[in-house]
Formats: structure tokens, C-alpha cells, sequence
């Protein structure tokens, strides 16, 4: 999978050298490539920004920098998909992150100031791009580095070969089950007074998965009752109706 990201701050995007992600550049299950959009800007003194038509505070974002840049980065021919973060976006979801990790190749732009002008999304879709404008959650940051970092972990995570066990991809919160990860625990079996719960030590498979399941629907009901209430009653079973 190509990845290429256009920001102001390309440091910001050193991480991704790191863990997982960085292996994964490593060893070529993804190129991802960082780029500073100032190489775009024109002037002596790399301007990027201007203030906003209809007055206001704050900068926007100028289309001719960021079109040049996305005539480079994007490959022409509608190919590519172009994810903008953005605190008014669709809010970034686990759904979002399956599909991204099916794409050849998606292009990340990070705003800054008060966003992008918003001609230059228009002007990608109407190219044929895919464009997603997306939010990693209801507060507000100062660019959408951060955001590009938490989508590309995501996505990257689910590529063939970049977790080592891929059992690790199946049982996991926001997985198919539509709730959160019971809790876990390892050795040793007691730590300052406190019990593993003996469920778990047992070797009995059957008990075992039914404790698990159990905890995580109260964990769910307690936490995120918004995804209780998403869930399909016909997938639940008597003994989950008894949490
Ligand atoms: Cl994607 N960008 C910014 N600037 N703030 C955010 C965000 C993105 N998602 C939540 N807050």
C-alpha cells in the first residue's frame, strides 16, 4: 500500500518510523512517503495561507499550494484516495479504517488554521478522486497531523502481515461483535492482594469465553451505551439477555 501525507509540520510524522508501522515501512508492506507542503508555496516567503472570504478570525488554507501539491501526490486518473482530517468531518471510525486498509493508494492532506479551502476537496471529487473528510472525535486540535497519525495506525494495523498474529485483529474492541474487549490479565496470578479471577485459570474453555462475553457487555452497557443499543438482538443469546 502507497501512503503519502502533505503537511506543513512533516516532522510531526516521525513516528511512523516507529513500532509496528515502522516495520512495516521497513520491510515494504508500505511506502509511505512524507512531504512538506511549503515545497508547493511560490513566494520568497513559502506562504501557505490567507485570511478567510466573508471575514472572520483566523487563516485558511490556499487552494493553488494545495493543488499543486495534489496534482503531484494524487495519481491522475481518479486512482487514489484522498483523506482530509478535519474536526467537521465524518468521525473516523473502525468501518473507515477496514476500508482504507483496502485501498492501493491514499493521499492524507493536514490543514492547519481554520482548514483547507474547500475547493480544493470539490476539485478532487470532481477529478474522480474519492475524497473522506474525517474526524477522530468531537474536540478540537490544532492540525490534522495527530488525526493522520491515529488513521494511519489504524489502517496500517489491519494490512495482511503488519500484526503478527492476526487472531490479535479478530476478538478485538469495535470488532465484529459490536463490543468493547473484556479485561485481561496475566501472570502473576496474585499482585498486591489482588486475584486473577479464578474463571480464567480453570482450563475450562466453555466457562471461560461466557465469563468473557459477560464482562463484555456490562463493560459495553457501562461504557457505551450507544453501542448496546446498535447491537442486533437476534446475534444476542438467552445468557447475554441475563447480564
Ligand atoms: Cl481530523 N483535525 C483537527 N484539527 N481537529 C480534530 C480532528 C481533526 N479530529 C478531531 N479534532
Amino acid at each position: 500500500m502507497r501512503v503519502d501525507v502533505v503537511s506543513i509540520f512533516p516532522d510531526y510524522l516521525a513516528a511512523l518510523d516507529l513500532s509496528l508501522v515502522g516495520k512495516a515501512r521497513r520491510t515494504g508492506l508500505l511506502d509511505l512517503r512524507v512531504h512538506d507542503l511549503r515545497g508547493w508555496a511560490t513566494d520568497r516567503h513559502r506562504t501557505v495561507d490567507d485570511t478567510p472570504f466573508g471575514g472572520g478570525a483566523g487563516m485558511v488554507m490556499r487552494p493553488d499550494v494545495w493543488g499543486r501539491a495534489l496534482d503531484d501526490v494524487l495519481p491522475a486518473g481518479g486512482a487514489g484516495h484522498l483523506v482530509v482530517p478535519t474536526p467537521s468531518g465524518e468521525v473516523f471510525t473502525q468501518r473507515h479504517a477496514e476500508r482504507l486498509a483496502l485501498e492501493a493508494h491514499v493521499v492524507i492532506a493536514c490543514g492547519r488554521y481554520e482548514g483547507i479551502d474547500a475547493r480544493v476537496a470539490e476539485r478532487a471529487r470532481a477529478a474522480g478522486h474519492r475524497v473522506s473528510e474525517l474526524s477522530i472525535g468531537d474536540y478540537v486540535l490544532n492540525g490534522g497531523e495527530v488525526a493522520a497519525l491515529v488513521m494511519i495506525e489504524a489502517f496500517g494495523r489491519l494490512l495482511p502481515g503488519v500484526v503478527g498474529n492476526p487472531h490479535s485483529l479478530v476478538e478485538e474492541s469495535h470488532g465484529a461483535a459490536g463490543l468493547l474487549e473484556y479485561p485481561v490479565y496475566t501472570k502473576p496470578p496474585a499482585w498486591e492482594g489482588l486475584e486473577v479471577p479464578e474463571v480464567l485459570l480453570s482450563g475450562h474453555h466453555a466457562r471461560i469465553e461466557r465469563w468473557r462475553r459477560d464482562r463484555a457487555l456490562e463493560r459495553t452497557a457501562a461504557r457505551r451505551p450507544d453501542m448496546v443499543a446498535a447491537l442486533d438482538v437476534a446475534a444476542l443469546d438467552k445468557a447475554d439477555l441475563a447480564v
